[in-house]
């Protein structure tokens, strides 16, 4: 029987806190309760001799400490979660019979695990490369993950090539070589001898897979799902991820930087919007297809490397999630956490997608070698809310203590219970699709078109997203060694645009194609995202200021940015709270050792140095620099201009100067909003 839902209470919540244990102003003891009475020292036969075996509290924390790590993940090793609910707006009863997705009063709580997938677990998060987005919705019925990417296509059409994939993009076996990053020879070579990869390399050589933050990304579903309503009615569907902030990104060489300055930029940014209540919210969308249209498109629907354009399919908004609480322990919950595409519950099905056929074998498969035994479901992250009851039993690790004398199925002694429940009592029943055809090892030839959508995605792009690209496999291609490897890649995505490919040829010293181009004209404006959501909300920013600052007028600023939901932090030459001329303080948050440009959305120069005379620092003029060549915004007032006039920077798109506070803060807040101005000149 089924729990009623309290909506009082986030049922996850209240079952995770049964395991919470805070051993502040506790007793130190060993794992058996033993309390100890020395935790410095081991056991010894005398003050200089050797530890004796018998030191049993010794053995037990240092095994303990031996036995700490668990493999990382295979891919997607890097990764940071939140807690959240997700809401639907109204009934999708039409098209599924999902409870979480039939009650718009019905609060569902979520897990979400954002990732990187190439690096290792210690690895950069600014490096170039796909996000995961996998999202576990603890709903009445069972748990249901939709594990997405923030691209909606993939490398591969058949999950058959998927160890392949990640061996060629992984550092190269025999040195080691290079730590979450495409850049190298064995990624490229996989890509020009598997061309279905042109697509998703588009995407991976856009500004998509260097965010600005895992809350400023889309997230897609990637396969085809079905949907099922109680009439037994299904529709193709496919699922979307709407950030409430707009797509946005950073651009290479700051994301380079940030690799250095702050290898958990997007964790910080996530954790800390949390913190300050700024949550994150994302929208659910749903694109759908009849059963009856299935064959009405030029590309095959079940083909992962195709999207189903926004403008041909409309993406219907059906429910919200938002991230509301952090992470309590990031082994706990960030690793012991185990997403898998087959956890559905009635109302969701899959269809014969061959990535997805196989994916929905891979992750229970891997989740047994890195967690160590078939009981990972009864870790408390990954506990369904709703009860569970089966005949399995046993196994490392196992917690459960399942009373009674059965434990199979059908018996008679325990009156054939567990009993399978009806459908009609929630128990799910497989779409009964009609399959018929030969066992072949092919890929259908519906799948053979691989760079029709590549051009379309190029067509979308604007001019800078473009250039963008271009820079982008100049930087890759050219840090791989094998000349023909460079050539192959310039041949292959001559099928894409010849435009591109001359862009980047003669960066790598390849032969510019004489031939190729496409003929598809199609564009998609959603693809672009300079179409995107435009918003100031949570943007951080830099305010450099020294002593005897116009104290009205700063914190006038401050306060008026503040109220557009914009973040200021201040940043000076030293952690001592700066002067104004008015006898106010404004407390620094950061030096200029410790704060870089590169941690900032934008720039406020409000002042230079100690007293109202002195100039600039050097370091605060690198600051600004720094910032205005990535495009970012730069207000100044008062003598926080004299900075930008000894930096060269004049009045260009996106530099805001002037002395009416509110004018300023007006402009400067439209400017921050635009996120970067790449009609600017940077030399
Ligand atoms: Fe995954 N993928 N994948 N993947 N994937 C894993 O499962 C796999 C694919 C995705 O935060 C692994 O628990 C195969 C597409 C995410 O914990 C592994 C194929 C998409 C995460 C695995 C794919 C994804 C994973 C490694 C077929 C977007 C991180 C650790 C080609 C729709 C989940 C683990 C987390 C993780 C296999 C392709 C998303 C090995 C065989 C397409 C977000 O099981």
């Amino acid at each position: 029987m089924r729990e009623p839902y309290n909506e009082s209470k986030n049922r996850k919540q209240e079952q995770l806190e049964k395991y919470k244990t805070n051993d502040k102003d506790k007793k130190l003891t060993t794992n058996q309760g033993l309390k100890v009475s020395k935790d410095e020292f081991s056991l010894k036969a005398g003050e200089r001799g050797p530890t004796l075996m018998e030191d049993f509290h010794f053995r037990e924390k240092m095994t303990h400490f031996d036995h700490e790590r668990i493999p990382e993940r295979i891919v997607h090793a890097r990764g940071y979660s939140a807690h959240g609910e997700f809401q639907v707006y109204e009934s999708m009863k039409e098209y599924t019979k999902a409870d979480f997705l039939n009650d718009p009063s019905k609060k569902t709580p979520v897990f979400v695990r954002y990732s990187t997938v190439a690096g290792s677990k210690g690895s950069s998060e600014t490096v170039r490369d796909v996000r995961g987005f996998a999202t576990k919705f603890y709903t009445d019925e069972g748990n249901f993950d939709l594990v997405g990417n923030n691209i909606p296509v993939f490398f591969i059409q058949d999950a058959m090539k998927f160890p392949d994939l990640v061996h060629a993009l992984k550092p190269e076996p025999h040195d080691g070589m290079p730590q979450a990053a495409t850049a190298h020879d064995t990624f490229w070579d996989f890509i020009a001898n598997n061309q279905e990869s042109a697509h998703m390399v588009m995407w991976a050589m856009s500004d998509r897979a260097i965010p600005r933050s895992f809350r400023m990304m889309e997230g897609f579903g990637v396969h085809t799902f079905r949907l099922v309503n109680d009439k037994g009615q299904a529709h193709f569907v496919k699922f979307h991820w709407k950030p409430a902030l707009g797509t946005h990104s950073l651009v290479w060489d700051e994301a380079q930087k940030l690799s250095g300055k702050d290898a958990d930029f997007h964790r910080h940014d996530l954790a800390e919007a949390i913190d300050n209540g700024d949550y994150p919210e994302f929208e659910l969308g749903v694109q759908v297809i009849k059963e009856d249209d299935e064959f009405m498109f030029d590309f095959d629907i079940l083909d992962p490397t195709k999207i189903w354009p926004e403008e041909d399919v409309p993406v219907k908004i059906i429910g919200k999630l938002t991230l509301n609480r952090n992470v309590d322990n990031v082994f706990a919950e960030n690793e012991q956490v185990a997403f898998h595409p087959g956890h559905v519950v009635p109302g969701i099905d899959f269809t014969n997608d061959p990535l997805l056929q196989v994916r929905l074998f891979s992750y229970t498969d891997t989740q047994l070698i890195r967690l160590g035994g078939p009981n990972f479901h009864e870790l408390p992250i990954n506990r369904p809310v709703c009860p569970f009851h089966n005949n399995q039993r046993d196994g490392y690790m196992r917690q459960t203590i399942n009373t009674g004398q059965v434990s199979y199925h059908k018996n008679s002694l325990a009156g054939n219970t567990p009993e399978p429940a009806a459908e009609s009592e929630g128990g799910y029943t497989h779409y009964q699709e009609k399959i018929e055809g030969r066992k072949v090892r092919a890929r259908s030839e519906s799948f053979k078109d691989h760079f029709s959508q590549a051009a379309m995605f190029w067509n979308s792009m604007s001019e800078p997203e473009k250039q963008h690209i271009i820079e982008a496999f100049s930087f890759e291609l050219g840090k791989v060694k094998s000349k023909s490897v460079q050539q192959q890649v310039v041949d292959m995505f001559a099928n894409v645009s010849l435009d591109l490919t001359r862009g980047f040829a003669e960066a790598i010293g390849a032969a510019p194609p004489q031939q190729g181009g496409s003929d598809v004209t199609k564009s998609s404006p959603a693809l672009s995202q300079e179409n995107t959501k435009k918003k100031p909300d949570t943007r951080k920013v830099g305010v450099i200021i020294g002593d005897h600052f116009n104290g009205e007028e700063v914190n006038g600023v401050l306060a008026r940015l503040k109220a557009e939901g914009i973040n200021p932090e201040i940043v000076s030459d030293t952690l001592n709270a700066r002067k104004a001329d008015n006898g106010s303080e404004l407390e620094v948050d950061h030096t200029f050792l410790t704060g870089e440009s590169v941690l900032f959305d934008a720039i406020y120069v409000v002042s230079g140095g100690k007293d109202e005379s002195s100039a600039f620092t050097p370091d605060a003029l690198y600051f600004v620099k720094e910032a205005f060549a990535h495009y970012k915004p730069i207000g100044a007032t008062h003598s926080g201009k004299e900075l930008l006039v000894e930096a060269g920077i004049t009045n260009t798109p996106g530099v805001v100067t002037g002395e009416d506070l509110t004018t300023f803060t007006k402009d400067f807040t439209a400017a921050i909003a635009a996120h970067r101005h790449w009609d600017r000149q940077v030399v």
